[in-house]
């Protein structure tokens, strides 16, 4: 038992250069942890409530409000509790907010606390986070890495539809393998695109934001880069993408998806339709051999999982913490995840931060892939770079997880 001596919040800034919140708690015995929230830009609907002021001063996006919560009303709850018992702490972050999806205290503000909260604990316990967070004493494995190697969609300046391009290193025996062949794949890339006299400036989530003339293109110039590092597309190195189709203008359909995985070696689409498209959500994951995505769709949220189980709409989950708004939500998500045999891949959002939680938490879950970008921008290497030394601890036992 280790209680809370104290609970602070300010405002500091993201990897778009916009405000966000970061936390601090500090224990009785001065052990201390911090957090610092990610935010998305192609949000979902049903995720838990960002809370922003409404103000000129930051244009309508400081965090003060949500500041002010931690340091009056949060803390004013929290002081005293037992830091290393998660599951309480968020139960009285959740009643003291009151409302469904978190809109009373924000969940940026909630979460900041929480995750802090479990850093506070884990460091307490004298655990790494990853061994904290997996009280059932399996075996861990590393997950394999989803590369956002082209950024498109909302997160880049360019003509291409989908968000995300992104490579997976299938074939890697260990994680460290993984970051190799990722690293060829995206030098050959870059050689790639300098040799079409492209662009190779860089989107939000570190992956080249090119401007090619359509997606189909991006899957192309990706495929030649991976032959290029001698490897080959669809054994060592599959395609997955991000469609983000809340964002698109013009909605896909079905057979869109099945000619695509027909014709390029594509393992798995996330977000292939909307959020309130269950129909073609179902219809899709029915006829396709690929690992197909909730994201916008369940928005880590355990009631939306319950109904795309039930309804078969995917046979994956994206989980971003942010999304519900505490620890003990998000693994309670992963949890009847695992239960259906959905695949669960922990990932950041777009405005992102050197906060690496994520790649303990992918690691402490058995989560058999991780979403953090390409291999370039610190907010997003850091996690990767966390990854390395996880691996490096896990030692011998250290396994890849099953795709
Ligand atoms: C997504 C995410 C992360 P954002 O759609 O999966 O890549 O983007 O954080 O903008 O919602
Ligand atoms: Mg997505």
């Amino acid at each position: 038992m280790s209680k809370i001596k104290s609970v602070k919040g300010r405002q500091v800034f993201d990897s778009r250069g916009n405000p966000t919140v970061e936390a601090e708690i500090i224990l009785q015995d001065e052990t201390t942890g911090s957090s610092i929230v990610p935010s998305g830009a192609s949000t979902g609907r049903y995720e838990a409530h960002e809370l922003r002021d409404k103000n000129n001063n930051y244009l309508n996006k400081s965090v003060f409000d949500a500041v002010k919560n931690i340091n009056n009303k949060i803390s004013k709850v929290l002081e005293n509790e037992d830091s290393t018992n998660q599951s309480e702490i968020d139960k009285i972050l959740i009643s003291l907010d009151g409302t469904e999806n978190k809109s009373n205290l924000g969940a940026n503000s909630i979460l900041a606390v929480s995750i802090a909260n479990l850093k506070a604990a884990a460091k307490f316990s004298g655990k790494e986070i990853y061994e904290y967070i997996n009280n059932e004493n399996k075996p861990l494995c590393m997950p394999y890495p989803l590369m956002n190697i082209i950024n498109g969609g909302a997160h880049a300046n360019n003509s291409l539809e989908i968000q995300e391009f992104m490579i997976r290193p299938d074939g890697a025996k260990n994680f460290k393998e993984c970051m190799q062949m990722s690293f060829l794949v995206i030098q050959n890339l870059k050689k790639n695109l300098e040799s079409k006299k492209i662009s190779t400036s860089v989107g939000d989530e570190g992956g080249f934001a090119p401007s090619l003339g359509s997606d189909e293109e991006a899957i192309e110039v990706i495929l030649n880069s991976i032959s290029a590092s001698g490897f080959k597309p669809g054994k060592d190195i599959s395609i997955c993408l991000d469609v983000a189709a809340n964002e698109l203008r013009v909605p896909k359909n079905v057979q869109y998806f099945l000619d695509l995985v027909k014709k390029y070696p594509i393992k798995s689409i996330e977000d292939p339709f909307s959020e309130d498209d269950w129909d073609n959500w179902k219809n899709l994951t029915q006829k396709i051999k690929a690992q197909i995505v909730g994201d916008d769709l369940f928005v880590t949220n355990k009631k939306r999982l319950e109904k795309g189980i039930k309804e078969k709409s995917a046979n994956s989950i994206l989980i971003k913490p942010n999304q519900i708004g505490t620890v003990s939500e998000t693994l309670d998500t992963i949890k009847l995840a695992k239960e259906n045999k959905f695949k669960t891949i922990i990932s950041h959002r777009s405005g992102d931060s050197e906060d690496t939680f994520i790649a303990d938490l992918a690691v402490a879950t058995n989560s058999s892939q991780i979403k953090t970008g390409s291999l370039a921008r610190s907010e997003r290497v850091a996690k990767y770079n966390r990854l390395l030394r996880i691996e490096e601890k896990l030692g011998n036992q250290s396994k890849m997880a099953k795709i």
